[in-house]
C-alpha cells in the first residue's frame, strides 16, 4: 500500500518532528523512516523540521532560531507532541518540553513505544517492559515533570499490554531486577532447546532484516502458518519457530523474529537479548529486504551492521522481496535472490538454496 493510502485507526496524537541531519546522512531517507515510525506509534506528522548537526545547541539540540520557528508553528497549528529523531538526555527532554509547551518524545522512546504497542506474548512484554524501565530510570526526574504536565498519557507512555508505566524510582529498580531474572530463565530454557536441537542434527534458519521487509509474510508462505503480518513497523516482536520441509524428507527449523532499524536503541538490544540470541546462534540467516524501498541498499547496510554486532557469523542469503513492485530491473549480486511473497516468485529456488547452504 502506498503511504498516502495507509490508514491507522490508532492515530492518537498530532506531532511535529525535528530531524537533526548528520553529515553524509540522506535527508529524504531519514524523513521517510521517522514518518513511518510516527505512523506506527499512532502519531500524525503535521510537519518535519530539520537542521544540520553542526548547528547543535546542547540545551535543546536544535538552535535558538529553530526553537522559535517551531514555537511559532505550534501557536498556529496546535499539536500534542514534538518527536525528536535523536537520543535525548532527561534534561534536554525537559528543556524542550518547557520551551515549546508540548510533550517531547525522542527516537528511543518512540521505538520503545511502538514495541510496547505490539508486544503480545508474555516474553515480548517482559522484554519491552525491561527496555522501558531502563529508559525511564536514566531520565526519571526530568520525565516526571515533563510527562506529568501532559497527563502522563498517550504516545511515549504506553505500557506493554495492560500494564501501566511506572514513574517511581524504587519500584522501577525492583521491577528491573525481577524482569532481568525472568529473562535469564527464558535464555536458559532457549539454550536447552538449542542444545537438544543440535544433538538431533536439526539446523536452524532465522529470518532477519529491516522492519516491514516481509519476514512474517515469507514465514507464513514457507510454513503455511498464520503469523501476524502488517504494513506497520515492528509488527512482530515474538519469536516463532516452525518446521520448514525442504524435500527428500529433510527439514530445518525456521524462526521469524523482530525487525531491525537504524540506531536500534541499546535499551532494546539489551532487553531483547533472549530473542536476538536466536539470530546469532542460527546456522543460516535469511536476510529479507524490501527491494521496492527506494533506500533498500541503505537498509541492507543497517541490517548487516546489526547482524555483525550480534556476532551472527554464519551464512546469509539476501532475499530481495517485493520484486512484484519493481518498476525496472535491478542488479542482483552474489548471494542475493529476487523474490516476491505475493507472487511466489523463486519460491522453489529459495528452498533449494536454503538446502544447499545448510549442507555446506
Ligand atoms: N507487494 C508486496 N507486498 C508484500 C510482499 N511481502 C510482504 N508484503 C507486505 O509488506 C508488509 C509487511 O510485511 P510483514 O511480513 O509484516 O513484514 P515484517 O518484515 O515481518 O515486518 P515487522 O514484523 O514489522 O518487522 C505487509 O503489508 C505485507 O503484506 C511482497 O512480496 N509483495
Ligand atoms: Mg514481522
Amino acid at each position: 500500500m502506498k503511504k498516502s493510502e495507509e490508514t491507522n485507526e490508532n492515530i492518537v496524537e498530532r506531532a511535529v518532528v525535528f530531524c537533526p541531519i548528520e553529515k553524509n546522512e540522506d535527508k529524504d531517507c531519514q524523513f521517510a523512516e521517522i514518518e513511518r515510525l510516527c505512523f506506527s506509534a499512532g502519531l500524525e506528522v503535521v510537519k518535519i523540521f530539520s537542521q544540520g548537526i553542526d548547528a547543535f545547541n546542547r540545551r535543546t539540540i536544535m538552535g535558538k532560531g529553530k526553537v522559535e520557528e517551531i514555537k511559532l508553528f505550534l501557536s498556529e497549528n496546535p499539536c500534542d507532541t514534538l518527536v525528536m529523531d535523536y537520543q535525548l538526555t532527561g534534561s534536554q527532554l525537559r528543556n524542550l518540553s518547557e520551551e515549546l509547551g508540548v510533550k517531547v518524545i525522542d527516537r528511543i522512546l518512540l521505538i520503545i513505544d511502538i514495541f510496547a504497542l505490539n508486544a503480545k506474548s508474555s516474553e515480548g512484554k517482559i522484554e519491552v517492559k525491561l527496555a522501558q524501565n531502563r529508559y525511564l530510570l536514566t531520565r526519571l526526574s526530568s520525565l516526571q515533570g515533563s510527562f506529568g504536565r501532559f497527563g502522563g498519557k498517550g504516545a511515549g507512555m504506553r505500557g506493554p499490554g495492560e500494564t501501566k508505566i511506572e514513574l517511581d524510582r524504587r519500584k522501577l529498580e525492583k521491577e528491573i531486577v525481577s524482569l532481568q531474572a525472568e529473562i535469564e530463565k527464558i535464555k536458559a530454557s532457549r539454550k536447552q532447546n538449542r542444545i537438544l536441537r543440535q544433538k538431533n542434527g536439526i539446523k536452524s534458519v532465522v529470518l532477519g532484516g529491516y522492519t516491514n521487509a516481509g519476514k512474517s509474510s515469507l514465514f507464513n508462505l514457507l510454513t503455511k502458518e498464520n503469523i501476524y503480518a502488517d504494513d506497520k513497523l515492528f509488527a512482530t516482536l515474538d519469536t516463532t519457530s516452525r518446521r520448514l520441509f525442504l524435500g527428500d524428507g529433510k527439514f530445518c527449523l525456521l524462526t521469524d523474529t523482530v525487525g531491525f532499524i537504524s540506531k536500534l536503541p541499546h535499551e532494546l538490544v539489551e532487553s531483547f537479548s533472549a530473542t536476538l540470541e536466536e539470530v546469532s546462534s542460527a546456522d543460516l540467516i535469511l536476510h529479507i529486504v524490501d527491494v521496492s524501498d527506494k533506500f533498500f541498499n541503505k537498509n541492507i547496510e543497517i541490517t548487516n551492521k546489526i547482524l555483525d554486532d550480534l556476532g551472527a557469523t554464519k551464512n546469509r542469503i539476501v532475499v530481495l522481496n517485493k520484486c512484484d513492485l519493481l518498476q525496472k530491473p535491478i542488479e542482483i549480486k552474489e548471494n542475493q535472490i529476487l523474490f516476491s511473497v505475493k507472487n511466489k516468485t523463486n519460491l522453489d529456488k529459495l528452498k533449494e538454496l536454503i538446502g544447499q547452504c545448510l549442507e555446506d
